[in-house]
């Protein structure tokens, strides 16, 4: 099955590196001319750098263009980036922030199409067809995560289960008794389900599951073989944001070396966050979209805040798109703790090497005076948890200095008691910061 070669839309994801250029730069002059004539919003930006639509020609003009950010999404709440008449509008999805206000997406029935047909894309190249059992976990509602994977689900013709997260045991009963093939959620919840089937007697055996697409959230590869090993399958990264119609911007395919960008819908820019310079093919920078076929709620260089690679070399499924790497962080969520750039990631990547840990922890920051302080909370094994004081010792100063050679700086570890820290039924919880630094 791994070697089969998967495509839901053979043409455009195999598609000559030069005729995606051409598709490319037709829709972008399209979309510009849209955006500029239905967004007064955007409109005053591109006149305050006194662009109209006739200097963009092709992508080589991208450039030019202003970046659009959260700042402007929240400026123009609800309705001042809206490129359609509310009356061609079906469908709106919002962010899960809950501090100030919500980003709003909107939807034509064309742009739920697109939206459901870059999913239908992942979960094809996850191996998914219409004999497959699809069962959804990701939040339903608001968030985009269930709907966007479910319509996805639809058009592959796949038997789709309408989970949406929670119950965990009752979504191990049905997973079991319709013989699910397939599972999307976050991969914390995906972890959580894998160790509730083990609780419960079970094993991989026990069940049918063969792929999982698991996204919405940052995740190593220690973390993905965790849950491949808990689950007996091959777990699929996916990604996107509301801001661009939610998850399916891009998808992995069985190589498992980055992300495909549905690059027919979205171009994708690296940039310094800084200057906002366009970096080279490798560089490491913050992702910038355009979506060059949206029509309700199209954004023309987004700046999504998360800091990735991309690259186009030659991949062995015979995709030509655009490859990113996984999200290495964010450019808005990085803790800076006493002085030092802090990556939860990086945090997670060590305690994955510790046979004895487990991936779930917290990280908690606060400061005392002027001092911070950095507590990283780390659940231990069941088997751990029986063992000598001696033994648990050594467990955490391996992993306080593990993180002090990764970091360069000390943190306190405390080893808890396995299960104890509240599970996550959509995004993990993983840091808690209470030094009100804002
Ligand atoms: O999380 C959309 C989504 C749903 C993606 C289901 C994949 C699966 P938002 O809530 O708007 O949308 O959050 C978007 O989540 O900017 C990234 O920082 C992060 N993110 C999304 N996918 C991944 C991933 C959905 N695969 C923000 N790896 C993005 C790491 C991810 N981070």
């Amino acid at each position: 099955m791994a070697s089969e070669k998967r495509y839901w839309n053979k043409e455009i994801e195999c598609m000559p590196r030069e005729e995606m250029i051409k598709l490319q730069n037709e829709r972008l002059v399209a979309q510009v001319k849209h955006v500029y004539d239905n967004v007064p919003y955007y409109r005053e930006l591109m006149k305050k750098r006194g662009l109209t639509p006739d200097d963009i020609r092709s992508i080589d003009d991208l450039h030019k263009l202003p970046f659009l950010t959260k700042a402007d999404l929240r400026d123009a709440y609800p309705y001042g980036l809206l490129a359609k008449p509310l009356e061609d509008c079906v469908r709106i999805q919002s962010t899960s922030g809950t501090t100030g206000k919500r980003v709003v997406a909107f939807y034509t029935q064309h742009d739920l199409d697109l939206w459901e047909d870059c999913c239908a894309r992942a979960i094809v190249a996850a191996g998914g067809s219409n004999k497959d059992v699809c069962q959804v976990c990701y939040g339903y509602g608001l968030f985009t995560g269930g709907p966007g994977l479910n319509g996805g689900s639809h058009k592959v013709g796949c038997l789709t289960l309408p989970m949406s997260s929670g119950n965990t045991e009752r979504q191990i009963q049905f997973m079991m008794d319709l013989g699910s093939t397939i599972l999307c959620c976050t991969p914390s919840y995906a972890a959580y389900i894998g160790e509730t089937l083990h609780d419960m007697g079970y094993s991989p055996d026990d069940i049918k599951l063969k792929a999982g697409i698991f996204g919405a959230e940052p995740w190593t590869e220690e973390m993905r073989h965790e849950i491949e090993r808990l689950l007996g399958i091959k777990a699929y990264d996916i990604y996107g944001l509301t801001e661009t119609s939610g998850p399916g911007v891009s998808f992995e395919c069985e190589e498992q070396t980055g992300m495909h960008i549905n690059e027919d819908h979205f171009i994708a820019e690296i940039i310094d966050p800084d200057t906002g310079e366009v970096l080279p093919e490798g560089s490491k920078g913050e992702l910038v979209f355009t979506s060059i076929t949206k029509e309700a709620f199209p954004l023309l260089r987004y700046r999504t805040r998360d800091i990735c690679v991309l690259t186009r070399e030659k991949c062995s499924c015979g995709r030509t798109l655009v490859k990113m790497s996984k999200p290495m962080g964010r450019t808005d969520d990085m803790l800076i703790i006493k002085g030092v750039n802090v990556f939860p990631s990086q945090i997670e990547s060590v305690l994955l090497k510790m046979s004895n840990a487990t991936p779930n922890y917290q990280i908690v920051v606060d400061r005392v005076g002027t001092t911070d302080t950095f507590e990283i909370l780390v659940e231990i094994s069941d088997d751990m948890f029986s063992d000598t004081v001696k033994t648990v010792e050594e467990l955490s100063k391996k992993i306080s200095s593990d993180i002090q050679s990764i970091l360069g700086i000390r943190a306190k570890i405390k080893l808890v008691e396995p299960k104890s820290i509240p599970r996550s039924e959509g995004k993990a919880v993983r840091v808690i910061d209470k030094r009100k630094l804002v």
